[in-house]
């Protein structure tokens, strides 16, 4: 059987092929770093009056960093900050400057809207491209794209980042997973680029009309927008027999290709540091900068951004920070546990999806499908477990498989739940980011 750490079908990328800054040495790496994030809050405090206005409450001045411990000086930017300055309000270049705008969805409140230059659109290329070749990607590959087009960075970053990198891309935008199977038979793409939950759905859906996913042409993925675990990397590699990597960004900071993956050794994404000064804090008290090998919230500065330089950008993605390995000067970021604002606080104990994720898949018997229910029958908070059980998990079998998962549970995490075992094909499908919790407490489930 496959395991994840072993590269199966793609090979490491050939280091001459690599962009001059992944070869630095991390001492030119930082003096690079110095002077950009000089130049930017300098550029950011000068062009975006809430910057200005940041900096000059905080009683900072952009000649106060001589160096990178420095940056801790500076204060914080918060989604709410790109909300109350909607739609445009942190641009720092005229709108004709402006080359794109994406959004994203604002499930809650106002949507953040973000902006780049042409300047902005050749580096996020250049930087996708560098994820999809240190994940195994060939310019001679491929690429079928199913991450959602439009205002939502997925699609176009994606789209642009392999067609930078010189392979065939074909655009086909995520849902329709029929289509999606049907394209994929048809064209033969070496690569496909979705979430991992979605290529859980097309895998699933190709299973039930009664085709091999393996039998597909399909040699890698390159997977993100949502945590996932080792589990399922290891779920979706045996599906597919394919190489599956990370890859790591949001909208505000600039979109997919913040991080990249390297397929040699497939231990968490590298962040590309010439374009982004990583950080982590302590999330409850934002006044500690910790240390690297720490858990807490990762924290971006923004090296090289034009229309929209972000200082200080608290992502609410817990994890840490690691030493580089396939790229020895970048450092790697730990798989994402969760966001802080994706906890469950479950009777005083702190739960993430990802958590179940990785108990519930080496259940044997039980699927990487699954919901948390959270609901308060007694004035206690309860959690609900539903999980749906495997092809070839009897009933009988599925009941042994709950009182395992459920016991597992208890003793990893600490907190007791329901566990209940559903048909096959019950739970709601991803076609993009998965919605994990239904809190049940405040609404009603949706889909
Ligand atoms: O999800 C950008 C993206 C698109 C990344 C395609 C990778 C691939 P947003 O919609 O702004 O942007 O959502 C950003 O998604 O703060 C994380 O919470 C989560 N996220 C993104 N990539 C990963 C990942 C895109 N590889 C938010 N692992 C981020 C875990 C991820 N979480």
């Amino acid at each position: 059987m496959k395991t994840s750490s072993a590269p199966i079908k793609t090979t490491a990328a050939d280091p001459s092929t690599w962009d001059p800054e992944e070869r630095m040495s991390r001492d030119e790496l930082e003096a690079l770093q110095l002077t950009r994030l000089q130049h930017t809050l300098k550029y950011a405090y000068e062009r975006v009056p809430l910057y200005t206005k940041k900096f000059d409450e905080a009683g900072v001045r952009p000649e106060d960093l001589k160096e990178l411990a420095d940056l801790r000086l500076f204060p914080y930017t918060t989604k709410e900050d790109l909300r109350q300055t909607y739609p445009f309000g942190m641009f720092a270049v005229p709108q004709d400057q402006v080359a794109r705008i994406h959004a994203s969805s604002g499930t809650t409140g106002r949507p953040t809207v973000v902006g780049y230059t042409r300047g902005d659109l050749d580096r996020w290329g250049t930087l996708v491209a560098r994820s999809l070749r240190a994940s195994g990607v060939k310019s001679s590959y491929k690429v079928h794209n199913a991450y959602g087009y439009g205002l939502f960075t997925g699609g176009l970053g994606a789209h642009f980042g392999a067609e930078t990198l010189g392979c065939t891309v074909i655009p086909m935008s995520g849902g329709q997973t029929e289509k999606q199977i049907q394209l994929i038979r048809d064209f033969e793409p070496d690569t496909i680029l979705c979430t991992p939950t979605y290529l859980l759905t097309i895998g699933d859906a190709m299973q039930k009309a009664g085709l091999d996913p393996r039998a597909t042409s399909l040699k890698n993925a390159v997977l993100g927008a949502e945590p996932w675990t080792e589990e399922m990397r290891r779920e979706l590699e045996v599906m597919f027999d394919i190489d599956a990597c990370d890859i790591y960004g949001l909208s505000e900071v600039m979109g997919p290709g913040v991080a990249g993956e390297c397929v040699e050794t497939k231990d968490g994404a590298h962040i590309w540091e010439d374009h982004f000064r990583p950080e982590i804090i302590d999330p409850f008290d934002d006044t500690k900068v910790l240390g690297d090998g720490e858990h807490g919230e990762l924290v971006f500065t923004s090296l090289t951004k034009e229309a929209l330089p972000i200082i200080r950008y608290r992502t609410h993605d817990l994890t840490r920070l690691l030493p580089g390995t396939s790229r020895p000067s970048m450092r790697r970021m730990g798989r994402i546990t969760g966001r802080n604002d994706d906890m469950i606080i479950l009777r005083g104990v702190n739960l993430f999806p990802s958590q179940i994720e990785e108990i519930a898949l080496r259940v044997p018997g039980l699927s990487p499908h699954f919901q948390l229910e959270i609901t308060r029958p007694d004035r206690m908070d309860e959690l609900t477990v539903k999980i749906e059980r495997r092809e070839d998990c009897t009933s009988e079998a599925a009941v042994a498989a709950a009182a395992t998962l459920k016991k597992e549970i208890k003793i990893h995490i600490g907190s007791s739940c329901g566990i209940q075992v559903v048909e096959p094909g019950s739970l709601a499908r991803s076609s993009g980011k998965l919605r994990r919790i239904y809190d049940l407490r405040k609404e009603q489930p949706q889909g």
